[in-house]
């Protein structure tokens, strides 16, 4: 009897001190296995009268019973403790913020871009495209920019390393003015197009960035005037800024490539920026030696065209004070236009 309290005893120590199921099942195998304690001890009944085997095999049987049922405790408590540390690390915290889908989304400059599409095919423009990559021919000279124009120096104007069907080194367009050259060159007129696309220019400053990107517009038609290209623009500029109180001036100005040519600056009438005339657009009467490099006759035709920056109309368009920002890609910017 007393060996058997003591043999219970020393399971439930045993049990106790084992932390996990491997360990407690090795602890099961000394007192219940083929080599155990109690098994050990039914097997050495064999001298024992019938009597004696009867009593003392219950004893052991309870014994027995009694370890088993330790076991099946430790067990469970074993199983409980696994089970709230597994809970306890995989516990999930509903107050933190959920995971987003990150789907992307578009750059303010693309939004500008595809809005700047979107109004003008409303109004009957078509939207041109072309090479980035230039020739000289397209990039200067349709242009009217005489042989030693600045526009044409390397300090200017990015070059590659390759040259075009005249010999020429090829520039990284300036303007996006080549697009509206090839696109004259292929349709009749009425001609009325828009060409918006990325440019490139030796700059870089808080207000120029040498990647930067124009959407310029041509109408080529034999009885236009400049109050034609007045009425598209500011209706142009009423829907991009979404108010009809704005107003707009032209100033006289040069490029090589109009003659007239003009500033043009608009003025928000109300709301907080009102007040202020901005520089919005450079325009003019398509030169006629341009026209000519369309393949029309200047006496039968007449242009008028316009160049915009859209860093400049974004900038407008949102409040953003300063260009670099657009290119940082710095996603806390970024994603206020989503
Ligand atoms: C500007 C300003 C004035 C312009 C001229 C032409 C073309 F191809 F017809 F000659 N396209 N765009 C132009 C005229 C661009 O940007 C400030």
């Amino acid at each position: 009897m007393e060996d058997l309290n003591q043999i219970v005893d020393l399971a439930k120590t045993a049990f106790q001190q084992a932390t996990t199921s491997a360990a407690l099942e090795d602890e099961k195998a000394k007192f219940l296995g083929k080599n155990g304690s109690l098994t050990a001890l039914l097997r050495g009944m064999g001298s024992l009268s019938h009597e004696e085997k009867k009593a003392r095999g219950a004893e052991i049987n309870k014994a027995k019973q009694e370890v088993e049922a330790l076991l099946e405790a430790r067990r469970d408590e074993l199983a409980q403790a696994l089970l709230e540390k597994r809970l306890a690390d995989e516990a999930v915290d509903v107050t933190l913020p959920g995971r987003t889908m990150g789907i992307g989304g578009l750059h303010p400059i693309i939004k500008t871009w595809i809005r700047i599409e979107e109004i003008f095919r409303t109004i009957g423009f078509d939207v041109a495209d072309g090479p980035e990559i230039e020739n000289d021919w397209y990039t200067f000279t349709a242009l009217n920019n005489p042989p030693n124009h600045p526009a044409r120096s390397m300090q200017d104007t990015f070059y590659v390393d390759m040259v075009d069907e005249d010999g020429k080194q090829m520039p990284l367009r300036p303007h996006t003015s080549p697009m509206q050259v090839r696109y004259a060159r292929k349709h009749k007129p009425p001609i009325k197009v828009i060409a918006p696309g990325r440019t490139y220019r030796v700059d870089s400053d808080a207000t120029h960035s040498p990647m930067f990107h124009q959407v310029e517009g041509l109408w080529v038609s034999d009885n236009i005037s400049f109050a034609d290209l007045k009425g598209v623009y500011v209706d142009f500029l009423r829907r991009f800024f979404e108010t009809e109180d704005l107003v707009v001036r032209f100033r006289p100005s040069y490029f090589p490539f109009t003659e007239p040519s003009a500033e043009v600056d608009m003025m928000f009438t109300s709301g907080p920026r009102k007040g202020k005339w901005l520089e919005i657009c450079g325009a003019g009467e398509v030169h006629p030696n341009v026209i000519r490099n369309f393949g029309l006759d200047p006496e039968n035709y007449i242009g008028f065209a316009f160049g915009s920056g859209l860093e400049r109309l974004t900038m407008l368009r949102y409040g953003v004070d300063d260009l670099r920002l657009f290119f940082e890609g710095d996603l806390r910017f970024l994603t206020q236009f989503n």
